[in-house]
């Protein structure tokens, strides 16, 4: 009796325990297809933060023709994971970072090269440090950008890992990265009909120029742009906005010469909303006595803007010239400080070896980089791609040139 009650106990044991094990298999299979549906909508959401979320894991390829792929500073290479990128997205990085490489010809040459120099020689080890110190702060990237890439390799690389070259190129390559994408999502125009888009920043940094480049990019992609001539200062700022407009095929709205920029982007303003325009895009002025009167100025203008349409402007974008190496960032700073700006555009990253100051200025403000200037044609303005502006700033191909 006592075997036939203990046998019937064992198998209710185990009928039991495999029900048990048969519904949490169910569970599982369930929350896994729910968790790829998750993750589809997430993507098709916020597609600019795939470079970074991307974890492509490859074994470094000294003298190999494409560099180690950038990856999160806090994540470990993986020396086994080799699988590979998907080709499409390979395909248009590399694009899209040949692009890049074309305008950062001159940045390259300088920093840049004095690292390739660095870890170029034959033999390099743990003496490297004090020689990355003093390229990374002499260069133009600003004090805080330099410390924070120097201490990911010091910190983050083992005395055996300073031996090899493209290790170390990873993790500045890695780290710069993270500093460049400040995790803002995209810019979506259609967000606000009219969207209103401020442009601010000193003279003769490229405001004017870069509103008729990304007039003619907007127009072209089948949107209605105004454009609000707010220099009032020359004849010649407005007559130039309206150069442009005529390659976009946009109006524009102007004043009179001397007359009140807030009464111009007014009107403009204005104009989208009765219009029905899909963006205004607002010019001003960078010069006046002091910087506390362009400050009022620019004050001013934003406080009129919401009167013409409640709740805009709805991107202030600061212009900065690279070529001015440090001194860009100490503008961005100064226009930060006054009023709150929400992305930026570095211009004549063409002409300048002090693009690295983009990392600068990324570092300082906390402001996404929305598109870079390389060069004075309509077609010279892209927008920025962190994860492919690294690619191209350190690409080792060339920089072995450099030794
Ligand atoms: N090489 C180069 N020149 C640029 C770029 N952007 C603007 N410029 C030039 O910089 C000068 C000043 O530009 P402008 O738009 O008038 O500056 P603003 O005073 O800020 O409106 C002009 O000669 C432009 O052609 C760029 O990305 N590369
Ligand atoms: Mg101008």
């Amino acid at each position: 009796m006592v075997r036939e009650l203990v046998t019937l106990v064992v198998v209710l044991s185990v009928v039991g325990l495999f029900i048990l094990l048969l519904r949490r298999a169910g569970e599982n299979s369930r929350s896994r297809s729910s968790k790829s549906v998750q993750e589809r909508v997430v993507g098709t959401a916020a597609p600019e933060r795939a470079p970074r979320e991307r974890k492509r894991k490859r074994k470094p390829q000294p003298g190999g023709k494409r560099p180690p792929a950038p990856e999160p500073e806090e994540e470990e290479e993986d020396e086994d994971d080799d699988a590979p990128a998907p080709a499409a997205r390979e395909a248009a990085d590399d694009e899209t970072t040949e692009a890049f490489k074309a305008g950062l010809a001159k940045t390259r040459g300088g920093f840049v090269a004095k690292l390739g120099k660095l870890f170029g020689k034959k033999k390099i080890d743990a003496d490297v440090l004090p020689a990355l110190e003093e390229v990374l702060f002499t260069a133009d990237i600003g004090p805080r950008a330099a410390d924070r890439i120097f201490e990911s390799v010091k910190k983050g690389l083992g005395k055996d890992d300073l031996a090899d070259a493209p290790k170390i190129w990873a993790k500045i390559r890695a780290t710069s990265t993270a500093i460049l994408d400040v995790g803002a999502p995209p810019v979506d125009w259609s967000a606000k009909k009219p969207f209103v888009l401020l442009v601010l920043g000193v003279n003769g940094v490229g405001k004017t120029t870069t509103i008729g480049k990304l007039a003619a990019l907007l127009a072209g992609q089948g949107k209605r742009v105004i454009l609000a001539a707010g220099d009032t200062f020359r004849a010649a700022a407005a007559e130039q906005l309206e150069v442009w407009a005529k390659r976009a095929g946009c109006p524009v709205v102007r004043g009179k010469e001397g007359g009140d920029p807030s009464s111009v982007i007014f009107d403009a303003v204005k104009r989208g909303v009765d219009e029905g325009a899909d963006l205004v895009i607002c010019d001003t002025a960078g010069r006046l006595h002091t910087k506390t009167d362009l400050m009022d100025e620019l004050k001013k203008v934003r406080r009129v803007i919401d009167k013409a349409m409640p709740g805009a402007p709805h991107e202030t974008w600061m212009v900065l010239d690279a070529t001015t190496g440090q001194n860009a960032i100490t503008q961005a700073k100064t226009f930060k400080d006054a009023m709150e700006i929400t992305g930026i555009v570095i211009t004549k990253l063409d002409g300048s070896a002090k693009g690295g100051v983009i990392l600068g200025i990324c570092d300082e403000l906390k402001v996404p980089v929305r598109y870079i200037g390389v060069g004075e044609k309509l077609e010279d303005l892209r927008p920025f791609d962190p994860a492919a502006f690294v690619a191209a700033l350190y690409d080792d191909t060339d920089i072995a040139a450099a030794e």
